[in-house]
């Protein structure tokens, strides 16, 4: 049986998938034909879209995890070993509709897919190089022979453009882990080369749950241009597309869940900064780290956690309040798309003469940010081509002024067992929807003593109160 039937038949099990499209990716005119016959065939994704969960028909049995705006890799059993074909190349990921990155990954997709084993299977992960330069892969809290461990130079060669490495090891500690190159790695990690890797326990686990559905995705940054398609790989902290697998808002699927399900999300950090994620209308407890499960009297209650670079957090909720509840990064500018940081803040200005006058000039300018940014979201200003919108994903109420690192858990009571399809947005029962007061209103109350005061709308700069700032320095005197 190849991978790919395998991977249609588990396919074909899911209600509501969306048809993924598979191809076998052509096979690296540099490997040898009696190697390659050796090789299980590889599986490439092409679309963008959450892919069903893969249930295993062959190996031990376990819950499959739900990759968001993404899928898992198929596997072949050859003598009771679960052989995986990774192949590291370049590929082109639609980061939103009108979006499109050039990257590097695996399998035709940035991430690359989720590997899911079982606790105690012995696993043989076939690496391909089709990248420009040599790679290796690292996988992320993993107990392993240290020559598997994948780090270039230090535990093994580097994979040359071209070669194909074997790892194996078993699989003995159940958890969530990572994998991404220890070679090059800025460069490859930049060019968005990661992936998951889920080991289920083989048994009842007293630490691990068993949950109705089960997310994972990895954060992920990028510096590209408005305009540009190419990350640049020489930045360290100053990203601005900051994404969810590889993917922004308005382009990151929503996490669709039935009332009342226990559902857990695994999230992985590879980018280079902290992310403080967030869920409105639930309170979720941290179940585990890539250290493994959280002892049951060691869990805490949040809503917001923070996941530090190279950390995986692992959060468990039950989902009883239906809605559509926002799911975010809590740090604001990685809920935007690409902008240019060089804006002044305009807040309180009046800029309107002065924007008349350049229109004359420059018949394109707009005046824009003199009461907040929320207008760029609304505006129509031409964008380069290929570039997403800063702020935006339009919801039933308008626009969301949102863009990176945020997406929506939908709870729905009607929503069947198993299906992930977006059912639409919320219907509000009648009344429980904030609206316009319109009626009369009494004198708000304010502190008012003595040097306080609302500010009015517009405030000027006045002449004979602008502050003076000279720092004492020297023999300066002191008034
Ligand atoms: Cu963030």
């Amino acid at each position: 049986m190849t991978n790919r039937r395998h991977f249609l038949s588990g396919m074909g099990t899911m209600a509501g998938a969306v048809a993924g499209t598979i191809a076998a990716a052509v096979t690296g005119a540099s490997v040898s034909k009696v190697a390659m016959a050796a090789l299980p065939e590889p599986a490439t994704q092409i679309t963008p879209d959450t892919m069903p969960p893969l249930h295993p028909t062959t190996g031990r049995p376990y819950n499959p995890v739900v990759t968001l705006n993404g899928w898992t890799l198929p596997w072949r059993m050859n003598n009771g070993i679960k052989e995986f074909h990774l192949v590291a190349e370049p590929v082109v990921r639609e980061m939103a509709p009108g979006f499109k990155a050039h990257l590097w990954g695996y399998n035709g997709q940035s991430p690359g897919p989720t590997i899911e084993v079982v606790e105690g299977d012995r696993v043989r992960i076939f690496v391909t190089n089709r990248l420009p330069e040599h790679t290796s892969v690292h996988w992320h809290g993993q107990r392993l022979p240290n020559g598997m461990d994948g780090v270039s130079g230090l535990t093994q060669p580097s994979i040359q453009p071209g070669k194909t490495f074997v790892y194996e090891f078993v699989a003995r500690r159940p958890g969530t882990f990572m994998y991404h190159p220890h070679a090059d790695e800025m460069v490859q990690m930049a060019m968005g080369m990661m992936g998951f890797w889920i080991t289920h326990p083989k048994t009842k686990h007293p630490l691990i749950d068993e949950v109705d559905r089960d997310f994972v995705f990895l954060l992920n940054a990028y510096d590209i241009d408005p305009g540009a398609y190419t990350p640049k790989i020489m930045t360290m902290l100053d990203f601005n597309l900051w994404s969810w697998n590889s993917r922004i808002f308005p382009g990151i699927d929503p996490l669709v869940v039935r009332k009342n399900d226990k559902v857990r999300i695994r999230i992985g950090n590879l980018t280079m900064t902290n992310h403080p994620i967030h869920i409105h209308g639930h309170e979720f407890q941290v179940t585990g780290t890539d250290g493994g499960a959280i002892p049951k009297t060691a869990r805490w209650p949040e809503v917001t956690t923070d996941i530090a670079v190279g950390q995986m957090r692992q959060i468990e909720f039950v989902a009883n309040e239906e809605g559509d509840w926002a799911f975010h990064c809590h740090k604001s500018h990685h809920t935007m798309n690409a902008m240019g940081h060089t804006v002044p803040t305009m807040i309180g200005v009046d800029h309107a003469k002065v924007a008349k006058e350049i229109t004359d000039l420059v018949p394109a300018y707009m005046a824009m940010g003199d009461s907040g940014m929320a207008d760029m979201a609304q505006m129509q200003m031409p964008l380069p081509d290929n570039t997403a919108p800063m702020m935006t994903g339009d919801g039933p109420f308008g626009s969301v002024d949102m863009g990176g690192m945020f997406s929506v858990v939908k709870v729905r009571k009607n929503q069947a067992a198993g299906d992930y399809k977006d059912p639409g947005w919320y219907q509000h029962p009648k009344g429980t929807v904030a609206f316009e007061w319109v009626g009369a209103l009494p004198e708000a109350k304010r502190l008012s003593p003595e040097g306080t005061q609302a500010a009015p709308e517009n405030i000027k700069p006045e002449k004979e109160i602008e502050v003076q700032i000279r720092k004492p320095e020297g023999h300066m005197h002191h008034p």
